[in-house]
């Protein structure tokens, strides 16, 4: 169940940690796999995106899990490999036009305004996707519009390398820790010549904080109507912001201390799989020392 509220914690430090059972980063650096990319079929990929597509011949992925959660982060990519690039692809985001700056939703029967910007594309423009705690929402969210569906193509891309290249390496340590349903799907969407069978995502919803005191509260996103098989893609683009995670269940002290704090940057690429949202929530906490602006996008794939 989301609640995308307001009750932040804004206790803070500086770089990724890992509170407690985080694994070491198995990942090696080898070749590409000359797979056949989710991209090439996909129309009007902005320069800067069809370049990064290509510089980035060995995407370093950190294999950053917790127990029960499988986290994969790419540092730095999406969106462009310049800073510059990343920065027009932000402008061209935060001036989209179906931005809400006027959400509302419901925290134990009281009524709050929420302070970031949020805004829902789909593909093709028909799916609606409901939030409890959140007040009329469950309109449509539009077709995805071109620099959003750039960055989409981007995303799949990189997912699907990924998961091709630790097949072809027979890499058994980290594919045993991405459940088997998605690693199938990517195989059967690798092979398949129909550009619409290649999708993964079809949904994203994008959150604006306009500055350090903008936030999202705990939740976790375990809504029946996301696909769980396949892995939330959580894009970051501009200022760093604090990811912090908890456990759902209390410790022996009755207690949900925080897991882990992840220092998410411009153009990272945060991978969270199942049974993630089962057992952890989420949150960005408030930092009022931040300046500066973020916008994250997390592509979802829903199957109502
Ligand atoms: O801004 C973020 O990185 C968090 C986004 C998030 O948790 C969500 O959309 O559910």
């Amino acid at each position: 169940m989301v609640h995308h509220n307001e009750s932040a914690n804004s206790t803070g430090s500086v770089g990724a940690q890992h509170d407690s059972n985080s694994t070491s980063d198995t990942h090696k650096k080898r070749s590409r796999p000359s797979s056949p990319t989710l991209s090439s079929n996909a129309p009007n990929i902005a320069p800067a995106l069809r370049n990064c597509l290509h510089m980035h011949t060995r995407p370093h992925w950190e294999n950053i899990s917790l127990r029960n959660a499988p986290m994969f982060l790419l540092r730095s990519n999406i969106g462009g490999t310049k800073s510059s690039e990343r920065k027009a692809a932000r402008n061209d985001l935060s001036t989209l036009p179906d931005w809400n700056d006027n959400v509302t939703f419901n925290i134990f029967g009281k009524e709050c305004k929420m302070r970031r910007r949020i805004c829902q594309y789909s593909s093709g423009g028909n799916i609606s996707y409901s939030y409890s705690g959140l007040k009329k929402n469950t309109t449509d969210a539009p077709d995805f519009p071109p620099i959003l569906y750039q960055i989409k193509c981007q995303v799949e891309t990189l997912i699907c390398d990924y998961i091709m290249k630790l097949l072809n390496e027979n890499d058994g340590t980290i594919l045993s820790t991405i459940n088997s349903d998605f690693v199938d799907m990517v195989k059967t969407m690798n092979q398949s010549k129909d550009a619409k069978k290649k999708e993964i995502y079809n949904y994203c919803l994008l959150n604006h904080y306009r500055n350090g005191e903008e936030y999202m509260g705990y939740h976790s996103d375990d809504e029946t109507s996301l696909d769980q098989n396949v892995p939330i893609a959580s894009v970051s683009l501009g200022v760093t912001r604090h990811f912090d995670i908890k456990p759902k269940k209390k410790n022996s002290e009755g207690k949900r201390p925080r897991a882990a704090r992840i220092d998410l940057g411009d153009g990272d690429l945060l991978l969270m799989f199942k049974p993630m949202q089962d057992h952890y929530e989420h949150q960005i906490p408030v930092e009022k020392r931040v300046i500066g602006e973020r916008i994250n996008l997390t592509f979802r794939r829903i199957i109502n």
